[in-house]
């Protein structure tokens, strides 16, 4: 599979790296067109934030976040993905024009999600993450983490499968950043080649994350895209092809020239 960009649209008050900044429906759809015009493959609408501690969002707020964005989106042609736990906002988002379920907890919080997945014939993204996003970050173990979130991405392809999701509709993420230290998230990427012999299309998402500033020492999220870069031409060659980011234009051109180093005639 070639290398492809999700944009990401947080369409919150929240978010860690971007939160507000999208949140009137005028500068969502603006911005989400930008992203489009930098290379997007996939935009990544999302009304709720993951971050560390981040408190749940009522469905009916989510819903009001998302869904008049996606029916903007449709037709702008890339596949609009909804990044959601809740099956209220995939059947609304789907039915806005969506066709792709990004749910970081992999059909554990709503497990009907994943017959909708199949019944509509739509992507989705099983991602990896340890508890949940109030406590996630407070002291996450693991025997081996690049062993554990592959059996867990295993079992919850499986489970998927089970419920009727074609497997060519299914990728999976190791979720950097949730449930992670800094060194499990370097553990990750550093064997990320691991996560893609599971035989699926691997997502990875590291844009701005903390543990970028925490080795670059750029406070700012916005300064993380230097690092954010680093992190994409690592996972390239380990075996990842969808690349979720907030910063599309430098990540289309990291990914052209890796891209070209990496095949082997070079064209
Ligand atoms: N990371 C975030 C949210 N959704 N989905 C996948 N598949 N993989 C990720 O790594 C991932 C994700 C968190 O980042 P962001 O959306 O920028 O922040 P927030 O959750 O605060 O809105």
């Amino acid at each position: 599979m070639d290398a492809r960009i999700m944009g990401i649209l947080n369409v919150t008050p929240d978010s860690f790296s971007d939160g507000g900044e999208w949140f009137a429906f005028d500068r969502a759809v603006e911005h989400a067109r930008t992203l489009v015009q930098e290379g997007a493959d996939i935009l990544d609408v999302g009304g709720e934030s993951t971050r560390p501690r981040a408190e749940p969002v009522a469905v009916d707020e989510e819903l009001r976040r998302v869904v008049p964005v996606v029916h903007a989106l449709r037709g702008a042609g890339v596949q609009i993905s909804v990044d959601t736990a809740k099956l209220t906002v995939a059947e609304a988002a789907v039915d806005a024009g969506a066709t792709y379920v990004n749910d970081v907890t992999a059909f554990r919080q709503e497990p009907e999600l994943a017959g909708f997945v199949a019944d509509r014939g739509c992507d989705c993204c099983l991602m990896h993450m340890l508890g949940e996003p109030r406590t996630m970050q407070d002291d996450p173990r693991y025997d081996d983490v690049v062993d554990d979130v592959r059996a867990f991405l295993e079992e919850r392809v499986e489970f998927a499968v089970r419920e009727g999701v074609r497997e060519e509709r299914i990728m999976v993420d190791p979720g950097i950043g949730f449930g992670k230290t800094l060194e499990h998230n370097l553990e990750l990427l550093r064997r990320l080649d691991r996560i893609a012999t599971i035989g699926f299309p691997v997502v990875i998402g590291t844009s701005r994350k903390s543990f970028l500033g925490r080795l670059t020492g750029r406070e700012d999220p916005h300064d993380r895209v230097a690092a954010t870069v680093a992190t994409t031409v690592l996972a390239l060659e380990r075996g990842a092809s969808v690349f979720r980011v907030h910063d599309v234009a430098p990540t289309r051109d990291a990914l052209a020239v890796a891209t070209a180093t990496l095949r082997a005639d070079g064209a």
